[in-house]
């Protein structure tokens, strides 16, 4: 028998276990691979509401990766919400010397507009981490603000726009446009050299997806760790998600949870 794959997810913990790296434990577990988690920060919230953030220390968090990384055949690293410069700037440098492949999910921003990231790591991002970045994995939100351009409403400007950060920095970009004008939901993966590819399908109403992000780019994770290549990856990476959507279940009555106390 092969040996099961190992990846690293560098995420905060959701207490409502939708998104973070409980999200990323259950793709990780569900697709055949190993999970290790370095934890960036402990974030109290449930789906639409963030309560409080405690970050790690910056070295505690390089610490984590450093001894997973020296202990465990590690084959793909994803980080997710890294939230202070310092922290950005720690898996920076304990990724150095890392040959596999590096999916980073550029989280910014909660689905209620909380902020999950300090303003000031969004240029250590760009200066530092995702030159190192095999796949991005940008919103349409992140998109434009790593673009420095006018919120992104259309395919056509989705696509200028991932293209253009391609160029910029010589790394793949999946654009998730799931919040595109129209019912209809396309995601575009953009490859250095210029190749394309997209994936849509009709937006699911209805359904909490706290948690999708985080859940797409673990998946795409642990199929690079079984090693297939990017694009089949993010294929079956995009298929795990829609699947999980599909037969997703409600836990309660999320919008009558986010009222408590008023
Ligand atoms: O979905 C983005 C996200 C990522 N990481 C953590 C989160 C969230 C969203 O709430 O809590 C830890």
């Amino acid at each position: 028998m092969s040996a099961t794959p190992v990846y690293i997810t560098i995420a905060g913990s959701d207490c409502s276990a939708g998104a973070g790296l409980q999200a990323d434990l259950k793709a990780g577990f569900a697709l055949g691979c190993y999970p290790l988690t370095a934890v960036t920060c402990v974030v109290n919230e449930i789906p639409g509401c963030v309560e409080g953030i405690v970050p790690m220390e910056a070295d505690f968090v390089a610490a984590q990766l450093r001894l997973c990384l020296s202990s465990f055949p590690v084959q793909a690293i994803k980080t997710g919400m890294l939230y202070s410069p310092d922290i950005v700037r720690a898996v920076v440098a304990e990724l150095r010397g890392f040959s596999g492949a590096v999916v980073v999910d550029p989280v910014m921003i909660a689905t209620a507009g909380e902020a999950l990231i300090l303003q000031e790591a969004i240029a250590v991002y760009e200066q530092e981490l995702i030159p190192h970045t095999t796949l991005l994995t940008p919103n349409l939100d992140e998109l434009a603000r790593l673009c420095n351009c006018a919120p992104i409403h259309t395919f056509e400007r989705m696509q200028q726009h991932a293209c253009q950060l391609c160029e910029k920095y010589g790394c793949a970009i999946l654009a998730k446009g799931g919040h595109l004008e129209g019912n209809i939901c396309i995601d575009l993966l953009v490859q250095p050299g210029g190749k394309l590819q997209s994936w849509s399908h009709p937006r699911t109403e209805g359904v909490s997806t706290h948690g999708t992000g985080c859940t797409l780019s673990s998946a795409i994770t642990a199929w690079l760790a079984h090693g297939l290549p990017l694009d089949a990856a993010v294929e079956k990476g995009l298929a795990y998600v829609a699947n999980a959507i599909a037969t997703s279940h409600r836990l309660g009555d999320i919008d009558a949870l986010n009222h408590h106390g008023e």
